[in-house]
């Protein structure tokens, strides 16, 4: 099946602009490839650098099993941060989003280039300066929040806003695998977790991002936030 990166890209794009939610594309064209996917999503990245938002991070999706069986995908997914998402206040600005749902976040802040495909949990510690928490703010631009995988990575893994948290730590003052993470809504605990629950070690994460990129030349920058996922 031959699929037009470029439409779909321009498709999710004006669904983000005008804030609306669309039918899936599997559901238009049926099932398609990651790799398709990933294409699409290239065609997204560079609409959006068209118009002059810049790159200052990237992300992880679906790295801990909890949100692989709350979103029914089983395997993580990559995408890109923009600097038009990165919040300046702990206010959500509500009525520029479709659906939004919150995520805490572990956050890596980067230091060095990290690039190739041997890169390891140790290298990205080595090149981290603080990691932080945040709050990643998803908002799919698919009806009901539906979608298969392909179709969450072409929609740049659901990415909208992210606040990152202050008072981060050095990436080995504290063993992340054993770091905690617990998340209220209004006071009240509705989950917890460790940074093991994404997969296994949250920097291994951020060296699988590193591989996914090495495979079309590309590379984590110093200076970028890196969102290693919800655990
Ligand atoms: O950042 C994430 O984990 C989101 C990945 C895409 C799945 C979703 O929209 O929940
Ligand atoms: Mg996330």
């Amino acid at each position: 099946m031959s699929i037009d990166h470029r439409h779909w890209a321009e498709y999710l794009l004006d669904a983000y602009d005008r804030r609306v939610e669309v039918q899936s594309i599997a559901s238009q064209i049926g099932d398609f490839s990651v790799d398709d996917a990933y294409l699409i999503q290239d065609e997204l990245v560079s609409l959006r650098l068209t118009r002059g938002e810049k790159l200052v991070g990237a992300k992880l999706g679906l790295t801990s099993v909890a949100k692989q069986q709350q979103m029914g995908v089983s395997a993580p997914c990559y995408g890109w941060v923009f600097d038009t998402s990165v919040l300046t206040t702990d206010d959500v600005p509500l009525t520029e989003l479709i659906h939004p749902r919150i995520e805490p976040e572990f956050v890596f802040s980067i230091g060095q280039d990290l690039s190739g495909s041997a890169v390891t949990a140790h290298d990205v510690l080595d090149a981290t300066t603080q990691v932080m928490g945040g709050i990643e703010v998803i908002d799919s631009r698919y009806e009901a929040f539906k979608f298969t995988l392909p179709d969450v990575i072409a929609d740049n893994t659901s990415a909208s806003m992210v606040r990152v948290g202050t008072g981060g730590i050095g990436a080995r003052d504290t063993d992340l695998t054993t770091a905690g993470c617990t998340f209220e809504v209004d006071d009240q605990v509705t989950g917890t977790a460790t940074g093991a629950a994404l997969l296994g070690d949250p920097a291994a994460c951020v060296a699988m991002l590193v591989h996914h990129l090495h495979k079309s030349g590309r590379k984590l920058e110093a200076g970028w936030t890196v969102l290693g996922g919800a655990a």
